[in-house]
């Protein structure tokens, strides 16, 4: 039997040096820890991410209330909890949060726990957490590969918050990660040779300053061809429009740059032009093209290009079954974007991930812009069969961690490994 011991929290720095929580828990001798990222373009649904407000500390960005949840109101709750049943323990903290928002506690400080109960499971069981969630786990997610950043995550005044890379052509995910790696710096390249800046944006994939939108997506054709694969066949373009950002729900418009000209675009107008971007490049996937409550327009994004693109709801569905429901009865969309803390629970995620593959819908497991060197995302993507994964450029240490350990649960699973390349596609 497997019980908690004792929950510790502590705060520690993201990848933009923002504090956040890491919680260890202990078991028979055991611990594991489990640090929670943080997102900077986020929706306005997502559940509460606690924060001090305090303005003497880290710019009232600390989070030591959260901590405080953890190492006092938790803690004395969950020592002795019988673990091993994820969803009778992440019950018990949304009974003892009781908020629809988990603002009582923090949905940073009960996903922390939430992970990392999950994981001292594992630990304590000797397997990796891939395994512990599921044994039976075999497929590989597809990597979108955020190679170009723009909107909040860069000062490029680029609207598109990512330009992403699709290695669909690869027969496994150390060729896709190469594929990436490469793609990514013959990028690096091309920029350097046209003048413009090569530093990297919070996930790592370039920020230059770019005329045009178009711009971007034609530099990013020339670096897979100059990594010598063929878009459209071995390689597929994705973005993240990240359009909540640049929609004003008063006028109910777009603000958007259209041949470097800034355009103030109905969503009829803005549908029209992410239909002409997919003609005219080799897309295959788009991430809230629009915004988080443009419900209509959602439904008329998928009328217009949902049976040749994949559509991702991100800040429209915020990992959460009662927007996902409603998702699915409009026809909103056909795909999800999975945050763990969009929702603040292991158990609410993969609900969420189930109610998706139910439908027919895929699933993409995907960071926060604010990261850690924690890697749980890779093994929840393999363990429910998330058909891709979105975890950032191929460089900095906390976008590649993730890719890391999916190298290594792939050469775990040996000739188990399934690595569906298009096939991801439904
Ligand atoms: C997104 C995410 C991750 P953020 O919009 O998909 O790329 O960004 O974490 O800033 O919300
Ligand atoms: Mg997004």
């Amino acid at each position: 039997m497997l019980k908690l011991e004792k929950l510790v929290a502590r705060e520690i720095l993201d990848s933009r040096g923002n504090p956040t929580i890491e919680v260890t828990a202990f078991g028979v001798g055991k611990k594991a820890v489990a640090m929670v990222p943080s997102g900077a373009s986020t929706g306005s649904h997502e559940a509460l991410e606690l924060r001090d407000g305090d303005k003497s500390r880290y710019l009232g960005k600390g989070v030591l209330k959260a901590c405080e949840n953890v190492n006092l109101v938790l803690n004395k709750e969950l020592t002795g909890f019988e673990l091993g049943n994820q969803r009778a323990l992440d019950e018990k903290m949304l009974a003892l949060d009781g908020t629809a928002n988990k603002s009582k506690l923090g949905a940073n400080a009960i996903l922390g726990v939430s992970m990392a109960c999950a994981r001292l499971v594992a630990e304590v069981n000797g397997v990796g957490l891939y395994q512990s969630l599921n044994p039976n786990a075999t497929l590989l997610p597809v990597p979108m590969m955020n190679i170009m950043n723009g909107g909040k995550h860069a000062d490029s005044g680029l609207d598109l918050q990512e330009v992403m890379v699709m290695p669909v052509g690869a027969k496994s995910m150390k060729e896709a990660i190469r594929m990436g790696s490469e793609i990514f710096h013959n990028l690096g390249k091309l920029l350097k040779e046209g003048g413009f800046q090569t530093s990297v944006g919070d996930e790592g994939g370039y920020a230059p300053s770019l005329p045009t939108q178009e711009a971007a997506f034609e530099i990013v054709l020339k670096a897979i061809e100059k990594a010598g694969y063929k878009a459209g066949q071995d390689v597929y373009l994705a973005f993240d429009a990240a359009a909540s950002e640049f929609y004003d729900a008063e006028t109910k418009r777009y603000s958007f740059k259209i041949q470097g000209k800034k355009e103030q675009l109905t969503s009829a107008q803005m549908i029209d032009f992410w239909v002409d971007v997919c003609n005219k490049y080799p897309v295959i996937s788009v991430e809230d093209g629009l915004a988080e409550d443009d419900w209509e327009g959602w439904k008329m994004l998928q009328e217009k290009l949902g049976s040749k693109v994949q559509l991702v709801g991100d800040d429209l569905l915020v990992t959460n079954t009662v927007r996902l429901e409603k998702a699915i009865a409009m026809k909103a969309g056909n795909s999800i974007l999975i945050k763990l803390n969009q929702i603040g629970t292991m158990t609410e995620t993969i609900d969420t991930i189930e109610m998706a593959h139910k439908a027919g819908w895929n699933s993409v497991v995907s960071h926060r812009s604010g990261e850690t060197e924690d890697v749980t995302i890779a093994d929840l993507a393999v363990a429910f069969s998330c058909q891709q994964i979105k975890t950032g450029s191929l460089c900095r240490s906390e976008r590649t961690a993730k890719y890391n350990q999916l190298l290594r649960i792939e050469e775990e699973l040996g000739d188990t490994a399934y690595f569906p390349g298009e096939r991801a596609f439904k």
